[in-house]
């Protein structure tokens, strides 16, 4: 199908939110006949749109495919400059590498890359992020904040907030945020964010957060090694999710607590942060690449460090893999 129809007859239907649209209307609207329109719909049930034709009535759409791509996130988004331009490819090694060479070309401030599966999919100090095909959300989005090379870890926080309110709007889940990657449901893993920089002598040119959203995997779709430890939205829910839906929320979501940076500082975003973790007043381990650190957290300071307080007095952690006793 041309895409610029099929993009307008998606248009039609969601913005008739599931009521019946004439077939009138889409033709006036499409400027072809009724043949033509009933061709059009077939096209999009071969894509996986379930449509119901109706005599007297018209069509209706009663759900999209399970299926991200451009127009998609595209279509219904809110933001201004977030998402705006995309970046989607079905298959990538990683969304992160191409975000690198996307900022080296220059590309503006919000711009998302998104794949529906990643053969490189990567973690922190090269772990391994498990991607598989249609069921998650892989993406990097790319930000040009003008802040100095310390703050950079504050972005890491600013998209946990974002995607966990995100996270709470879409699907009435109520997650909580581990220090300082991790988005956790009943004790699992169910997003990992990877925050990478480009930048010189002391300025930040650009940030590229990395998220991996488990969101329609079932308890089969994760390796043996990832059982105990990885969630997905789905096995919590009991239901599939709209992995299109969420994007939109979470660019809004980061585009409001961007702003709100910018104008505010780091300090409403703390104080956010704070309202959604779980690693605060509990005992823990912290692994570092120095060592390791036992205590209690007992919070983060203003530029997104973790104190814990050891035997030995107050210890900063500045990046660490956490325990919580
Ligand atoms: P991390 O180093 O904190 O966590 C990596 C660890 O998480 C792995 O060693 C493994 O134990 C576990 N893990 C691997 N895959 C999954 C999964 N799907 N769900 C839950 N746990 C898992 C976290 O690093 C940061 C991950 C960022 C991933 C995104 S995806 C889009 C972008 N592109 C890319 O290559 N990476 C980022």
């Amino acid at each position: 199908m041309r895409s610029a129809i099929r993009k307008r007859l998606i248009e039609l239907f969601t913005t008739a939110q599931q009521d019946f649209v004439s077939s009138q209307q889409i033709c006036n609207e499409l400027g072809c006949s009724r043949t033509a329109v009933w061709k059009h719909i077939e096209d999009l049930r071969k894509e996986g749109y379930g449509v119901e034709a109706v005599r007297r009535k018209g069509y209706r759409l009663l759900h999209k495919p399970d299926k991200i791509s451009e127009d998609e996130i595209l279509f219904g988004l809110s933001t201004e400059v977030f998402g705006r331009r995309i970046y989607f490819q079905e298959e990538v090694t990683s969304t992160q590498l191409i975000a690198h060479d996307l900022v080296n070309e220059g590309v503006p401030h919000g711009t998302l890359v998104v794949s529906d599966h990643q053969t490189k999919g990567r973690g922190r100090l090269q772990r391994v992020w498990h991607s598989p095909n249609g069921t998650g959300i892989w993406m990097s989005l790319i930000v040009r904040p003008e802040i100095p090379l310390y703050q950079a870890p504050q972005m890491t926080l600013l998209a946990s907030v974002a995607i966990t309110e995100a996270i709470k709007q879409q699907t009435g889940l109520s997650p909580s945020i581990k220090w300082p990657n991790d988005i956790m449901l009943n004790g699992k893993k169910v997003v990992g964010i990877l925050t990478e920089l480009k930048a010189e002598s002391d300025q930040v040119h650009a940030v590229i957060i990395g998220s991996g959203i488990n969101v329609n995997q079932t308890a089969d779709d994760f390796p043996d090694e990832l059982k105990d430890v990885a969630t997905s939205m789905r096995i919590e829910l009991g239901e599939k999710v709209d992995r299109a839906a969420l994007i939109q929320s979470i660019m809004y979501h980061f585009e409001t607590r961007y702003d709100e940076y910018l104008k505010h500082g780091f300090q409403p975003i703390k104080q956010l942060w704070e309202t959604y973790t779980m690693t605060i007043g509990k005992r823990i381990i912290a692994r570092t690449v120095n060592g390791q650190y036992t205590g209690k957290a007992l919070g983060m300071n203003d530029e997104g460090v973790l104190l814990l307080e050891t035997s030995d007095g107050i210890q900063k952690i500045y990046s660490a893999d956490i325990e919580i006793q």
